[in-house]
C-alpha cells in the first residue's frame, strides 16, 4: 500500500509531540509541525513526486532531514527515529494527550508519578485527590483537568465549515444588535481562510468600549460556558460545543490584528521571516522597525502587506505554501469571485427530491442575475430520490422548452444521471442526447475498490453526452468517506475527454476538495461551480464552492460557468473532443498562476 500525504503529515505531527515530551529543541519541534501542515496541503502526492524524481527540498518547510524521513517512510513503511521515540514512551501517555488542554508535560507527569495510563484512571485520580496533590498542581488545576475530561467529545472533533459559518454569523448578528458601539467585526482564523473544517471560531473586531462586546458575548443565550473573560479577549463555548474566541482591538491597528489572527500560522511564520530580513518584526499590534524600535500601525490588511512591499494576499491562499513566492514575484492570481458566476448547472426541483417547483428554482437563478441555469433532477435508478423515469424526463423536457418563452434566462434541460456500478448511465443514449447538460454522478456501490471505481468514472467520462461529473468523491464532511479512486488518472481522463468536473458547493460536500481542484486547474480541466440546490435558498451556497475554487488558485477563466451565455452554449453544443479548444479559446487572456 502506498503511503498517502495525510499519513505522512500525521507521522510528523506525532514526531513533534514525541519530541516535545522529550524536551527537545523548540526549533526542531516547529520544523516537524510545519512540515506536517505543508504536506497536508500539497496538491500532489509525495509518493508520486518521489517516484518521479522530484527534489522534495524544493517544497517550503522541507529540508534534508524531513526529505530523508519521507523517503524512508515511503520505501520502508516506517521511520526509525519515530519508532525509537515510541518505544521510549510510558504507556498510555498518548491517550491522555488526546484530552483537550492536557499537553505532553502533564501527560508525562500523570503517567510517571501516578501510574495513570487511561482517561478513566485519570478521572479516578482527580476524584480521589491524587492529581491535586501532585507538585505544582493543586485543587484548581485538578478541577481544570476534570473539566477538560468532561468536554472531551465536543472539542475532539472539528466542525464542518457550513455549521461553523452559520454559527459565526448568528453570533455576529446578535453582537451587532446588542452593541451599538461595535465597529468592524470579521471572522478570522480557519473560517476566514475557508478551510473545510474549523477547530474553533475566531472573531476579531473594533469597538470604542471593548469590554462591552465581551460582556455581550458571554451573556448570549447560546453560550454554554465561559473559558476566558478579559478586557480584550473573550473565549466561550457556544451551544453545539464549538469554542468561540473574540478579540477586540483599536481601529488604527486593526489591519495587523486581523492579519495576525487570520493565520495560517505557517503563512505568518513565512511572512515574519520575510519581514525580519527587511529589518522589521511583526505582531498583532503592528510592524516594528528593529533598529529604531518604532512601531507602525495599520488600519487594514492592504496597508499592512504594502508596508512589506507585498500585494494583499487573499486569506484563502494563506497556507504558507507557494503564496509568498507568488506575492513577492507579483504572480498572485486574480481569484474568481461569486459575482463572476453566470449560471448554476446543478439544480433539483420537486419532480425528484427537491422541495420547490421548477418555476421557483428558475426564479431563484434569475434572482442571482444568471444568464443560464440547468435543471438536473435525478434519474430513475435512484429509487430513494424519486428519480425521473424515461417518460417523466421526456415530459419535463417539454415543460422546460415551453417555459423558456416566459424567461430571458437560458433554461437548459439537464439531468443528474446516476453512474451505475458498471459505469453505464441510467438513461438510454437517445434520451441523453436530447439533454443540454448531463451531470453524471456516483450514488451507489461506493465501496468498490479503487481500480473498479476509476474505470467506472472513466467510462462515464468517455460517454459523448456527459457534460460534467458531479461531486466526484461523494464524500460527506464528517459523515461519509470519499470513494477510492485514482485521482490523477481521473483528472487526466477529464482533460482528454473534454469532461468538466464539478465543485459541488453544498457545504457538507465541498467536492472536488481544494487540493483536487488545484490539480485539476493545473491540468487545464474545465471546472464548474454548482450548488446542487434542493431548495430555492440553496443557490447562495455558491460562496462555499467559490471559496474552494479560490483555494485552488482559480481565476474566472478556469471556471466554465463564468463564461458568457453564448460561449457557454457553444461549449456544450460542441462535440466533446472539441470542447477543450472552445474552453481554452473562451478563457484566453486569463493567466494561470
Ligand atoms: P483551527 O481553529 O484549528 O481551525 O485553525 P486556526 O488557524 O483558526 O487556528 P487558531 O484558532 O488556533 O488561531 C487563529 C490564528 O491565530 C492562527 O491561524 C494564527 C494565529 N495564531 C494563534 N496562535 C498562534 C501562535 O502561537 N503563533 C502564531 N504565529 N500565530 C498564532
Ligand atoms: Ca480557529
Ligand atoms: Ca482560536
Ligand atoms: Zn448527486
Amino acid at each position: 500500500m502506498p503511503v498517502n500525504n495525510d499519513e505522512i503529515a500525521q507521522l510528523f505531527e506525532d514526531m513533534a509531540v514525541l519530541l516535545e515530551m522529550n524536551g527537545d529543541s523548540v526549533f526542531k519541534i516547529r520544523a516537524y509541525q510545519r512540515a506536517a501542515r505543508t504536506i497536508e496541503n500539497l496538491s500532489f502526492s509525495l509518493d508520486k513526486a518521489v517516484h518521479d524524481g522530484t527534489d522534495l527540498k524544493t517544497i517550503p518547510g522541507v529540508g534534508k532531514a524531513i526529505s530523508d524521513k519521507i523517503r524512508e517512510l515511503l520505501s520502508t513503511g516506517q521511520v526509525s527515529t519515530h519508532q525509537k521515540l515510541l518505544t521510549e514512551l510510558p504507556e498510555g501517555v498518548l491517550d491522555l494527550m488526546a484530552i483537550p488542554g492536557i499537553g505532553p508535560k502533564s501527560a508525562m507527569l500523570f503517567a510517571q508519578e501516578l501510574g495513570v495510563n487511561t482517561v478513566e484512571a485519570l478521572e479516578a485520580a482527580v476524584n480521589d485527590g491524587r492529581v491535586a496533590s501532585l507538585p505544582r498542581m493543586g485543587k484548581k488545576a485538578a478541577d481544570a483537568v476534570a473539566r477538560h475530561i468532561r468536554s472531551m467529545p465536543a472539542k475532539d472533533q472539528r466542525t464542518p465549515i457550513g455549521q461553523a459559518l452559520s454559527l459565526a454569523e448568528e453570533i455576529g448578528g446578535a453582537l451587532r444588535q446588542e452593541c451599538p458601539g461595535l465597529g468592524q467585526l470579521f471572522p478570522a482564523g480557519s473560517l476566514r481562510r475557508w478551510e473545510e473544517t474549523i477547530g474553533d471560531i475566531d472573531l476579531v473586531g473594533t469597538a470604542a468600549q471593548p469590554e462591552q462586546i465581551g460582556n455581550a458575548l458571554t451573556s448570549l443565550p447560546i453560550i454554554r460556558e465561559v473559558l476566558v473573560h478579559g478586557p480584550s479577549k473573550t473565549s466561550v463555548v457556544a451551544e453545539p460545543g464549538i469554542q468561540v474566541d473574540l478579540r477586540i482591538g483599536e481601529p488604527d491597528s486593526f489591519g495587523a490584528m486581523l492579519q495576525y489572527f487570520t493565520g495560517s500560522q505557517q503563512h505568518n511564520l513565512r511572512l515574519r521571516d520575510y519581514a525580519n530580513h527587511m529589518g522589521l518584526s511583526l505582531n498583532e499590534y503592528g510592524i516594528t522597525d528593529l533598529k529604531t524600535g518604532k512601531v507602525e500601525r495599520f488600519p487594514d490588511e492592504v496597508s499592512f502587506y504594502a508596508r512589506l512591499g507585498l500585494p494583499y494576499v487573499p486569506p484563502e491562499l494563506r497556507l504558507g505554501l507557494w503564496e509568498m513566492e507568488a506575492a513577492i514575484e507579483g504572480r498572485l492570481p486574480s481569484l474568481v469571485q461569486e459575482t463572476d458566476l453566470r449560471g448554476d448547472l446543478h439544480l433539483h426541483s420537486d419532480w425528484s427530491d427537491g422541495q420547490d417547483p421548477i418555476e421557483v428554482m428558475i426564479q431563484a437563478a434569475v434572482d442571482q442575475n444568471y444568464e443560464y441555469m440547468a435543471l438536473t433532477d435525478h434519474s430513475s435508478g435512484l429509487g430513494i430520490a424519486n428519480g425521473l423515469s424515461n417518460e417523466r424526463l421526456s415530459q419535463q423536457i417539454q415543460v422546460l422548452r415551453t417555459l423558456q418563452s416566459k424567461y430571458s434566462i437560458a433554461i437548459l434541460c439537464g439531468s443528474e444521471v446516476d453512474i451505475r456500478a458498471d459505469g453505464t448511465l441510467d438513461y438510454p443514449d437517445e434520451l441523453l442526447a436530447q439533454l443540454d447538460v448531463v451531470v453524471a454522478s456516483v450514488h451507489s456501490a461506493m465501496g468498490q475498490d479503487s481500480q473498479t471505481m476509476t474505470a467506472r468514472i472513466m467510462k462515464a467520462m468517455a460517454h459523448p453526452a456527459v457534460t460534467i461529473i458531479g461531486h466526484l468523491s461523494t464524500r460527506l464532511l464528517g459523515s461519509r468517506q470519499p470513494v477510492e479512486f485514482d485521482v490523477d488518472a481521473v483528472l487526466q481522463a477529464a482533460r482528454d475527454t473534454g469532461t468538466a468536473l464539478e465543485i459541488n458547493s453544498a457545504p457538507e460536500r465541498l467536492d472536488l476538495k481544494d487540493t483536487h481542484a488545484y490539480r485539476a486547474r493545473e491540468l487545464g480541466v474545465p471546472l464548474v461551480v454548482s450548488t446542487d440546490s434542493h431548495h430555492h435558498s440553496g443557490l447562495t451556497n455558491r460562496r462555499f464552492g467559490v471559496a474552494v475554487a479560490r483555494r485552488a488558485w482559480c481565476e474566472p477563466g478556469h471556471i466554465l460557468n463564468t463564461l458568457p451565455r453564448d460561449q457557454f452554449l457553444s461549449f456544450i453544443r460542441s462535440p466533446k473532443p472539441e470542447r477543450m479548444g472552445v474552453f481554452a479559446a473562451a478563457s484566453k487572456g486569463e493567466g494561470s498562476p
